[in-house]
Protein backbone atom coordinates (compact mmCIF):
# COMPACT_ATOMS: atom_id res chain seq x y z
CA UNK A 1 0.00 0.00 0.00
CA UNK A 2 1.68 3.24 -1.18
CA UNK A 3 2.00 6.11 0.94
CA UNK A 4 -0.19 9.15 0.37
CA UNK A 5 -0.44 12.41 2.03
CA UNK A 6 -4.07 13.79 2.86
CA UNK A 7 -4.69 17.24 3.03
CA UNK A 8 -4.86 19.00 6.19
CA UNK A 9 -7.88 19.16 8.28
CA UNK A 10 -8.03 22.60 8.56
CA UNK A 11 -7.34 25.50 6.12
CA UNK A 12 -3.52 26.81 6.02
CA UNK A 13 -4.24 29.78 7.83
CA UNK A 14 -6.16 28.53 10.43
CA UNK A 15 -3.69 28.18 13.01
CA UNK A 16 -2.49 31.50 13.17
CA UNK A 17 -1.19 33.25 14.92
CA UNK A 18 0.04 30.26 17.19
CA UNK A 19 1.47 28.26 13.46
CA UNK A 20 1.60 30.10 10.37
CA UNK A 21 0.50 29.58 7.16
CA UNK A 22 3.76 29.82 5.86
CA UNK A 23 4.98 27.16 8.38
CA UNK A 24 2.02 25.13 7.56
CA UNK A 25 2.71 25.58 3.57
CA UNK A 26 6.42 24.43 3.99
CA UNK A 27 5.56 21.65 6.56
CA UNK A 28 2.94 19.93 5.14
CA UNK A 29 3.42 20.46 1.34
CA UNK A 30 7.00 20.21 1.38
CA UNK A 31 8.47 18.32 4.18
CA UNK A 32 5.91 15.73 4.75
CA UNK A 33 5.64 15.70 0.45
CA UNK A 34 9.11 14.88 0.96
CA UNK A 35 8.52 11.60 3.28
CA UNK A 36 6.02 10.30 1.35
CA UNK A 37 7.78 10.45 -1.91
CA UNK A 38 10.77 9.22 -0.78
CA UNK A 39 9.50 6.90 1.41
CA UNK A 40 7.42 5.36 -1.31
CA UNK A 41 10.90 4.72 -3.46
CA UNK A 42 12.17 3.06 -0.55
CA UNK A 43 9.25 0.78 -0.03
CA UNK A 44 9.19 -0.71 -3.33
CA UNK A 45 11.27 -4.30 -3.12
CA UNK A 46 11.72 -3.58 0.89
CA UNK A 47 9.57 -6.76 1.10
CA UNK A 48 7.22 -4.75 3.48
CA UNK A 49 4.96 -3.60 0.33
CA UNK A 50 1.93 -5.00 1.86
CA UNK A 51 2.13 -4.29 5.33
CA UNK A 52 0.24 -1.08 7.50
CA UNK A 53 2.06 1.62 8.14
CA UNK A 54 2.56 1.12 11.52
CA UNK A 55 4.09 -2.43 10.91
CA UNK A 56 6.05 -0.95 8.24
CA UNK A 57 7.78 1.73 11.05
CA UNK A 58 8.43 -1.19 13.32
CA UNK A 59 9.90 -4.17 10.57
CA UNK A 60 11.82 -1.69 9.25
CA UNK A 61 13.77 0.14 12.89
CA UNK A 62 17.08 -1.14 12.74
CA UNK A 63 16.96 -2.61 9.65
CA UNK A 64 16.50 -0.50 6.41
CA UNK A 65 17.34 3.10 8.08
CA UNK A 66 16.26 4.84 4.93
CA UNK A 67 13.17 3.23 4.99
CA UNK A 68 12.31 3.79 8.51
CA UNK A 69 13.13 7.62 8.57
CA UNK A 70 10.75 8.51 5.94
CA UNK A 71 7.72 5.63 6.81
CA UNK A 72 8.42 7.00 10.13
CA UNK A 73 8.48 10.72 9.56
CA UNK A 74 4.95 10.02 7.29
CA UNK A 75 3.26 8.50 10.31
CA UNK A 76 4.38 10.96 12.91
CA UNK A 77 3.11 13.78 10.61
CA UNK A 78 -0.31 12.19 9.67
CA UNK A 79 -1.08 12.00 13.32
CA UNK A 80 0.73 15.76 14.26
CA UNK A 81 -1.90 17.72 11.95
CA UNK A 82 -4.34 16.02 13.88
CA UNK A 83 -3.50 16.74 16.97
CA UNK A 84 -3.62 20.78 16.57
CA UNK A 85 -6.85 22.64 15.76
CA UNK A 86 -7.92 26.06 15.76
CA UNK A 87 -8.71 27.14 19.46
CA UNK A 88 -7.44 23.98 20.80
CA UNK A 89 -5.37 23.33 23.88
CA UNK A 90 -5.69 24.44 27.52
CA UNK A 91 -7.66 22.60 30.28
CA UNK A 92 -10.59 21.65 28.32
CA UNK A 93 -9.94 17.69 28.59
CA UNK A 94 -12.32 15.12 28.18
CA UNK A 95 -12.84 13.27 31.57
CA UNK A 96 -11.51 9.74 31.62
CA UNK A 97 -7.96 11.67 29.71
CA UNK A 98 -8.06 14.18 32.34
CA UNK A 99 -8.19 11.37 35.01
CA UNK A 100 -5.25 9.44 33.66
CA UNK A 101 -3.37 13.39 33.18
CA UNK A 102 -3.99 13.39 36.91
CA UNK A 103 -2.85 9.59 38.27
CA UNK A 104 -0.08 9.31 35.43
CA UNK A 105 1.16 12.45 34.93
CA UNK A 106 0.52 14.30 37.96
CA UNK A 107 -1.65 16.83 36.89
CA UNK A 108 -2.30 19.23 34.38
CA UNK A 109 0.31 21.56 35.41
CA UNK A 110 2.87 19.00 35.72
CA UNK A 111 2.20 17.71 32.54
CA UNK A 112 2.71 20.45 31.09
CA UNK A 113 5.85 21.42 32.39
CA UNK A 114 6.77 17.84 31.79
CA UNK A 115 6.16 18.04 27.79
CA UNK A 116 7.60 21.29 27.11
CA UNK A 117 11.19 19.88 29.10
CA UNK A 118 11.19 16.79 27.18
CA UNK A 119 10.71 18.73 24.03
CA UNK A 120 13.55 21.35 24.96
CA UNK A 121 15.72 18.88 25.74
CA UNK A 122 15.50 16.90 22.95
CA UNK A 123 18.98 17.81 21.51
CA UNK A 124 18.90 18.78 17.78
CA UNK A 125 15.57 16.74 15.11
CA UNK A 126 12.93 15.18 17.02
CA UNK A 127 9.71 14.40 18.98
CA UNK A 128 7.69 14.83 22.61
CA UNK A 129 5.19 12.26 23.32
CA UNK A 130 2.22 11.09 25.58
CA UNK A 131 2.52 7.34 24.93
CA UNK A 132 0.32 4.81 26.61
CA UNK A 133 1.51 1.51 27.57
CA UNK A 134 -0.56 -1.16 29.27
CA UNK A 135 -2.75 1.39 30.15
CA UNK A 136 -0.25 3.98 31.66
CA UNK A 137 0.71 7.35 30.04
CA UNK A 138 4.10 8.52 30.15
CA UNK A 139 6.07 11.54 28.77
CA UNK A 140 8.89 10.75 26.19
CA UNK A 141 10.83 12.19 23.93
CA UNK A 142 12.43 10.70 20.65
CA UNK A 143 15.65 11.77 17.95
CA UNK A 144 14.40 12.09 14.28
CA UNK A 145 11.63 10.38 12.81
CA UNK A 146 11.40 8.01 15.74
CA UNK A 147 8.33 7.41 18.00
CA UNK A 148 7.25 5.13 21.18
CA UNK A 149 5.88 2.52 18.49
CA UNK A 150 8.97 1.25 18.45
CA UNK A 151 9.35 0.69 22.01
CA UNK A 152 6.24 -1.08 22.06
CA UNK A 153 4.03 2.42 23.68
CA UNK A 154 1.12 3.81 21.41
CA UNK A 155 2.16 7.20 21.19
CA UNK A 156 -1.22 9.59 21.72
CA UNK A 157 -0.08 13.06 21.65
CA UNK A 158 3.54 14.42 20.01
CA UNK A 159 4.95 17.68 19.33
CA UNK A 160 7.55 18.38 16.13
CA UNK A 161 10.35 19.68 17.70
CA UNK A 162 12.59 19.91 13.95
CA UNK A 163 13.16 23.14 13.67
CA UNK A 164 11.25 23.24 10.52
CA UNK A 165 8.15 23.21 12.77
CA UNK A 166 8.75 26.42 14.48
CA UNK A 167 11.91 28.46 13.00
CA UNK A 168 9.38 30.31 10.89
CA UNK A 169 7.12 31.56 13.74
CA UNK A 170 9.23 31.68 16.71
CA UNK A 171 13.00 31.83 15.15
CA UNK A 172 15.26 29.77 17.85
CA UNK A 173 12.47 30.14 21.04
CA UNK A 174 11.64 26.60 20.95
CA UNK A 175 10.26 26.68 24.03
CA UNK A 176 7.89 29.64 23.12
CA UNK A 177 6.62 27.48 20.64
CA UNK A 178 6.04 24.24 22.62
CA UNK A 179 3.65 26.51 25.00
CA UNK A 180 2.01 27.92 22.17
CA UNK A 181 1.28 23.80 21.20
CA UNK A 182 0.26 23.22 24.56
CA UNK A 183 -1.74 26.78 25.41
CA UNK A 184 -3.64 27.44 22.14
CA UNK A 185 -3.02 24.26 19.50
CA UNK A 186 -3.24 20.66 21.03
CA UNK A 187 -7.05 18.81 20.12
CA UNK A 188 -7.13 16.97 22.69
CA UNK A 189 -10.79 15.53 21.61
CA UNK A 190 -8.55 13.69 19.12
CA UNK A 191 -6.00 12.71 22.33
CA UNK A 192 -8.68 11.47 23.96
CA UNK A 193 -10.56 8.94 21.16
CA UNK A 194 -6.72 7.68 20.37
CA UNK A 195 -6.69 7.19 24.67
CA UNK A 196 -9.07 5.33 24.56
CA UNK A 197 -8.61 2.71 22.31
CA UNK A 198 -5.27 2.32 23.32
CA UNK A 199 -5.96 2.22 27.24
CA UNK A 200 -8.42 -0.67 25.99
MN1 LIG B 1 8.13 17.89 10.67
Amino acid sequence: MAFELPPLPYAYDALGPFMSKETLEFHHDKHHQAYVTNGNNLLKDSGLEGQSLEEIVKASYGKNAGLFNNAGQHYNHLHFWQWMKPNGGGKSIPGDLQKAIDSDLGGYDKFKADFIAAGTTQFGSGWAWIAVKDGKLSIDKTPNGESPLIKGATPILGVDVWEHSYYIDYRNARPKYLEAFVDSLINWDHVAELYAAAAK
